[in-house]
């Protein structure tokens, strides 16, 4: 029979490691070949989709909803969609998950690195900024980041590397029968 479609949701704190683990998923995806792939990492749809939005609550869930439903529509079609936006609030990330569901495969993946490693990593400069008060209302330093319940997969990527973090994931994916 043909595939369902298919959402993998990573969500987790800045620097976390979700594009770089985002990116490398995609790939190995495309090496299948049975499905199209897109892949909506935090900052593309920023740049794309949600250019005119901040990071107050009410334009985060905006953000994090825009991905959802485009998520949803792949999937509604038998494609496959990456996402990777923070989406620090729970309850938004059910509301996807719900309508998702309705369409096909949905995968969340915490990349639970703790905020100690993301912030000794800081590749962007970031934390420091935030720490010192030049960006305000950073998740994790002065805004909430809810971590998920009950994730199909919660990722530590401190004493991992990325290509061991999306074995695991295809693992799980292989065993559900999503891929
Ligand atoms: C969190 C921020 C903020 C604030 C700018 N809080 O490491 P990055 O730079 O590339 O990833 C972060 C990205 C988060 O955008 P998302 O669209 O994924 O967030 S959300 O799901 O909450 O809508 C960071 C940068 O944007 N950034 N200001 N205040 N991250």
């Amino acid at each position: 029979p043909r595939k369902q479609g298919l959402t993998v949701f990573f969500t987790g704190l800045s620097g976390a490691g979700k594009s770089t683990l985002a990116k490398i998923l995609y790939a190995r995806f495309m090496e299948l070949g049975d499905r199209p792939v897109t892949l909506l990492d935090g900052d593309i749809v920023r740049q794309n989709l949600s250019r005119e939005l901040s990071f107050s609550k009410e334009h985060r869930d905006i953000n994090v909803r825009r991905i959802g439903f485009v998520a949803s529509e792949i999937t509604k079609n038998r494609g496959i969609a990456i996402c990777a936006p923070i989406a620090p609030y729970a309850s938004t990330r059910t509301e996807i998950r719900r309508r998702i569901e309705e369409y096909g495969g949905f995968a969340e993946v915490h990349v639970a690195t703790p905020i100690e490693e993301c912030e000794k990593r800081d590749r962007k400069g970031m934390y420091a900024k935030a720490r010192a008060g030049l960006i305000k209302g950073f998740t994790g330093v002065d805004d909430p980041y809810e971590p998920p319940e009950c994730p199909e997969l919660r990722i530590d990527t401190t004493h991992m590397t990325p290509n061991e973090a999306v074995k695991d994931i295809l693992l799980f994916l292989g065993e559900k029968g999503y891929i």
